[in-house]
């Protein structure tokens, strides 16, 4: 089982590509422990998240789902998006004007891989309604859910927005001097938010400049997010604290961020970056093909995980075909007088005699590299 690990500012995401699967995404149901287990630092691959590529259900080009390290599954991921733009443009080897129109549980976003290899997504409409955050918060003065929270001893003044997923924001004057860790974790799960909430500090540096600290619901302390950036300029904006577009500096870097006036949608323009290839242990690889194929149609034989095409879908073979054995074969060869797969065993056989296994290592080491290499000069941007 392949999958790739993708960061953006240090918003880690591990990738599988599931979009050839026959079947919507939304019949997936979720496993939050396999979930915790692969974004273990420690006891697993290490990862603030885990993303699906899936088939759409409608429309769209495709359906994207996230889990968070706990395990969780959040509606939208604003870092996340722009990682899955990125992974799909290295896997199909796609270049710069690449739009996709991805369907998320906040709706369709529509990420664009940009020149510089940026990627810009357009995030939609911000929900400042206080259920579609959802929020307890009434709506205040400034036109979004506002209001004052005791916590730790204190009295924040706080407003919320959703991007899909909830977010409360906290203008304070100096964020480096806070307790992240406290204030973080008190406010994920304050009553005031039914379906928990990501929490931001900010500290407005000028009204084009703003500087923030995240804490993730589901993930704790991360280096970025991108949804909250979103919902942190929208706050801002309509608190009077900062411009429609403004550069907003997170640990991991920055992020540029457009409240556009007349379409109301949130733009985000940021990096996205592939870290590494893998390829899933035995033990792990079968309860994640486990978990991908369980959502399998009745009709798909009994074992087998991710089903591409269900073979009875498939038109008759015809004389003077060609053979796509990776399906025919599944119901025994149609042609072997003219097996393809003959051929490159024969090739494989040729490629093995009289080579070492040192050979070989070094054989796939040179492609793995080469391919990296390849990967990294599309965008200019230096080897790896
Ligand atoms: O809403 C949530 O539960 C978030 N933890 C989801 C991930 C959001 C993210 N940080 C982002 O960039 O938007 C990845």
């Amino acid at each position: 089982m392949e999958f790739s690990k993708y960061q953006g500012l240090g918003n880690d995401f591990l990738l599988f590509d599931l979009r050839r699967w026959s079947f919507p995404g939304s019949a997936l149901t979720a496993h939050p422990d396999l979930v915790r287990r692969l974004c273990d630092r420690r006891f697993g691959v290490g990862a603030d998240g885990v993303i699906l590529a899936l088939p759409a259900a409608s429309g769209a080009e495709l359906q994207m789902r996230i889990f968070n390290a706990d395990g969780s599954e959040a509606e939208m991921c604003g870092n996340g998006i722009r990682c899955l733009a990125r992974f799909l443009a290295d896997r199909d080897g796609d270049g710069p004007g690449r739009r996709w129109e991805v369907e998320t549980a906040a709706g369709l976003i529509v990420p664009e891989l940009e020149a510089d290899g940026q990627v810009r997504v357009d995030m939609g409409p911000p929900f400042l309604e206080p259920d579609s955050v959802p929020t307890q918060l009434p709506t205040g003065p400034a036109g979004l859910p506002q209001g004052e929270l005791e916590l730790l001893g204190r009295t924040w003044a706080v407003a919320a927005a959703g991007m899909g997923n909830p977010h409360v924001v906290v203008p304070v004057s100096d964020v480096a001097s806070l307790d992240l860790e406290q204030i973080g974790a008190a406010l994920e799960v304050h009553p005031a938010f039914p379906a928990r909430t990501n929490v931001h500090l900010v500290q407005v540096l000028n009204p084009a400049h703003l500087l923030m600290r995240v804490w993730e619901r589901g993930a704790g302390p991360t280096l970025a997010c991108g949804t909250g950036a979103c919902a942190t300029l929208v706050a801002c904006h309509l608190l009077g604290l900062c411009d429609r577009l403004a550069r907003l500096d997170l640990p991991g870097g920055p992020l540029q961020i457009e409240w556009d006036a007349g379409t109301g949608h949130v733009l985000m323009r940021g990096p996205a970056e592939p870290v590494f290839d893998g390829v899933l242990a035995p033990p792990y690889a079968r309860e994640v093909d486990a978990w991908f194929g369980a959502a399998a149609p009745d009709t798909a034989p009994q074992g087998v995980g991710l089903q591409e095409v269900a073979p009875q879908q498939l038109a008759p073979q015809q004389e003077g075909d060609p053979i796509d054995c990776a399906t025919a074969c599944t119901q025994g060869c149609l042609r072997p007088e003219a097996c393809p797969s003959a051929a490159a065993r024969a090739k494989v056989a040729a490629l093995l005699e009289g080579r070492s296994l040192d050979d070989l290592v070094r054989l796939a080491n040179d492609s793995l590299e080469s391919r990296l290499l390849g990967r990294r000069s599309d965008d200019g941007a230096g080897g790896v």
